[in-house]
């Protein structure tokens, strides 16, 4: 188990470190890009090495917050993992990494400790807010690029602070980064108004695939590696379709099942407030938050179903 820190012994564990790594989680969001790239240029900033390293690409809606990336120019001294609930969301590509995490910097109540040491707030909305914290607490100047890097990370955990996780101090932090310059309407613009043709693809083959289950309580959408591959979409269109089942009126529980490159299946999970998502996960090998959560199931896709309709029953039942 992790040992666990608070943010002064996080702080000063961070400016001791040189040639810190900072780790995204694969399928990269704009929490873990965000909060990995505020804490980049913040360290730079304070004359440290560092770099960020993710086994998926950036994507490029994304390109505005200038993020070093890692390409070996340096040999890691210090390594955080940012945003990461556990080992699995590493990715291949930098799986070797998850021995040696010095750092986890986490706002996922199910996080597995992995790593030597944790900053964990399981009440922060965003992995952003605590490192909001954390520069606030170094006395490090917020600039206008690091005040974008963490409003991406709080809009887009929270929805843009429209989701259940989203609180007083969500709100407090998002004002001292609208202060300190975030580009408030731009951002909101790129990551809330504006989708991509692949997405808009996406959507449209994602919505003749659903499925109602339970009288309407439950509805599901399924893509193949090969529909996803022919829109083009990348990991934000993805994420940005998982709403969709659960945005439907008398819905409870929305499932999207996404078949992986190499065969197995990524499950979302999205509820309203009276069912806890991450229970269904849970049972399922997975986990996340309560109206939010996810799992990876193998085997045929009836299968798959099956065991995830078995939980939302029961999740449903509690109801
Ligand atoms: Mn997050």
């Amino acid at each position: 188990m992790s040992e666990i820190l608070d943010i002064a012994a996080a702080l000063s564990r961070l400016l001791k470190a040189e040639n810190i790594l900072l780790i995204c989680h694969k399928n990269p969001d704009g929490d873990t890009v965000g909060s990995a790239a505020a804490l980049y240029h913040a360290l730079t900033g304070l004359g440290k090495t560092a770099a960020v390293l993710c086994a998926d690409p950036i994507p490029a809606r994304y390109g505005y917050m200038d993020i070093g990336l890692y390409t070996g120019q340096f040999t890691p001294g210090y390594t955080v993992a940012v945003d990461v609930a556990g080992i699995q969301l590493f990715g291949d590509a930098i799986a070797a990494y998850t021995k040696n995490i010095d750092l986890c910097i986490d706002h996922h109540p199910s996080n597995a400790g992995y790593a030597d040491c944790m900053l964990l707030d399981g009440d922060a909305a965003a992995t952003a807010e605590i490192v909001y914290e954390l520069l606030s607490a170094a006395g490090v100047d917020i600039t206008p690029t690091i005040a974008d890097c963490l409003y991406t990370g709080l809009s887009t955990d929270t929805g843009c602070f429209r989701f259940s996780n989203t609180t007083a101090r969500t709100h407090e932090i998002a004002a001292k980064l609208i202060a300190a310059g975030a580009s408030l309407i731009q951002l909101n613009g790129i990551l809330f108004e504006s989708k991509s043709r692949s997405r808009l693809a996406i959507e449209r083959l994602a919505l003749e695939s659903l499925e109602y289950s339970f009288g309407g309580r439950c509805a599901t959408i399924f893509l193949t590696k090969e529909q996803i591959a022919q829109t083009g979409a990348d990991t934000t269109d993805i994420e940005g379709i998982t709403s969709l089942p659960r945005n439907i009126e008398g819905v409870q529980v929305g499932i999207t099942i996404r078949q992986q490159p190499a065969g197995s299946y990524k499950v979302s999970v999205r509820t309203v407030p009276e069912v806890d998502a991450a229970e269904i996960c849970a049972h399922l090998g997975g986990g996340g938050h309560r109206q939010a959560a996810g799992c990876e199931l193998l085997g045929s896709l009836d299968n798959a179903k099956s065991a995830l309709l078995t939980e939302v029953e029961k999740a449903l039942c509690k109801e």
